[in-house]
């Protein structure tokens, strides 16, 4: 083999190699790209299930996601003593998920859920979330006195009451079992005469 061959035969290497780095970096670019968009944090049941994420101390020094709230350490709505909030506790009680009032939609972290409530109906009156998903949900009204309570029991603690003054807002993990949990507004004939319900589906 003369040193001309020699040299062709590396640089055919070197140019393949090169191609190789640059066609699997694109792959990477989309797969993460593609993950990314997919990707809502989410608490696994197992970490939702544990007597404590964190320390009282862990607690107070994280950020709540709306003044008020209960914080959120790991993806999972905690009490301020670390445990796993109870989204079957009697609303407002210390285990359940903290209900804060706020004076507009505004104060609102993009990504939570806004609702209205009004003798119209719930708008939206349908949501998605995904399954062990930290969701704030925040609910207004202009025409009275309002809530919104779920069906399924295991969501009792996710219980608000409004009025054109005040809405309210809380954050929870979504049920880890997927399916459609129904919700409605319970001031006596808001759900049979107004339609005053909707539907939240959990991927
Ligand atoms: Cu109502």
């Amino acid at each position: 083999m003369n040193k001309k061959t020699t040299w062709l035969i590396i640089c055919l290497v070197v140019v393949v190699i090169i191609i190789a780095i640059i066609a699997s970096s694109g792959k990477q670019q989309t797969g993460t790209n593609k993950s990314s968009e997919a990707n809502v944090p989410v608490a696994s049941s197992e970490a939702l299930s544990k007597e404590a994420i964190a320390t009282p101390e862990e607690v107070q020094q994280a950020q709540p996601v709306i003044e008020g709230s209960s914080k959120v350490i790991d993806n999972v709505v905690v009490t301020p003593t670390g445990k796993p909030v109870k989204n079957d506790a009697l609303a407002g009680t210390a285990e359940a998920p903290q209900r804060t009032d706020i004076s507009n939609p505004d104060v609102l972290p993009p990504e939570a859920i806004k609702l209205t409530v009004s003798n119209q109906g719930f708008n939206p009156a349908q949501f998605e979330v995904k399954a062990g998903q930290v969701v704030t949900l925040g609910l207004s009204t202009t025409d009275g006195v309002h809530t919104i309570v779920f069906d399924d029991p295991s969501l009792q603690a996710i219980r608000l009451n409004v009025n054109p003054e005040v809405g309210r807002a809380i954050t929870f993990n979504a049920p880890t079992e997927a399916g459609e949990y129904s919700f409605y507004c319970d001031v006596p004939g808001h759900r049979e005469d107004n339609g005053e319900t909707g539907v939240m589906v959990v991927k």
